[in-house]
């Protein structure tokens, strides 16, 4: 996915495609305001504070720079790698939800799916398990590396981007993604999930690798 910076080299937050409450059948209003106004919103202010001193990384796309980690000067390098992860964690989180949402993958997708895990269900129960076993703060992923599907979990806002792999599936497991509504009970979160998840945007991804 792909998520550069304005001409001012600022990076802002992705514009949300729907209202706060329209996700309700999984995640609610107010979880969806503090999430998308204050989490995301402060990884991208800590990434744009990151790289004010040093304007020229900037001019990269976002999934460049994580990409290359090693790169990036190491006065920001831990900056970058958790408030760029978060600002690209979150924008390709909030794109994959949608009110036109949930059952299953059509098309080229379905067949990538069924090749490589045998069924959609049975790729659905390996994703919850990564994200049910994902211990503390992180992400589950379904990515594209070297041509093929996987299957993934990454703690804090690390994302399989910066391991050379493009996600196009990603589930926040962090408490702040579920607590008010869920409290303890992430499996009850990650079950309600799958009715949020638009496919045809899973699509996208899929096919802009
Ligand atoms: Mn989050």
């Amino acid at each position: 996915m792909q998520i550069s910076a304005n001409k001012q080299g600022q990076f802002e937050l992705s514009k949300l495609g729907y209202e706060f409450n329209a996700l309700e059948a999984a995640i609610d209003a107010q979880t969806m305001e503090i999430h998308y106004d204050k989490h995301h919103k402060g990884y991208v202010d800590k990434l744009n504070a990151a790289l004010a001193t040093h304007p020229d990384l900037a001019k990269q796309p976002l999934g460049e720079i994580l990409s290359n980690l090693e790169s990036v000067p190491e006065d920001v390098r831990t900056a970058v790698r958790n408030s760029g992860g978060g600002h690209y964690n979150h924008s390709l989180f909030w794109s994959i939800m949608g009110t036109d949402a949930g059952g299953e993958p059509t098309g080229s997708l379905k067949d990538a799916i069924t090749e490589t895990f045998g069924s959609f269900d049975a790729f659905k129960e390996q994703f919850t398990e990564a994200a049910l076993t994902r211990f503390g703060s992180g992400w589950a992923w379904l990515s594209l590396k070297d041509g093929k599907l996987e299957v993934s979990s990454t703690p804090n806002q690390d994302s399989p981007i910066m391991d050379g792999a493009n996600p196009i599936l990603g589930l926040d497991v962090w408490e702040h993604a579920y607590y008010l509504r869920y409290q303890n009970k992430r499996p009850e979160y990650v079950t309600n999930w799958w009715k949020l998840v638009d496919w045809k945007n899973v699509s996208k991804l899929f096919f802009a690798k």
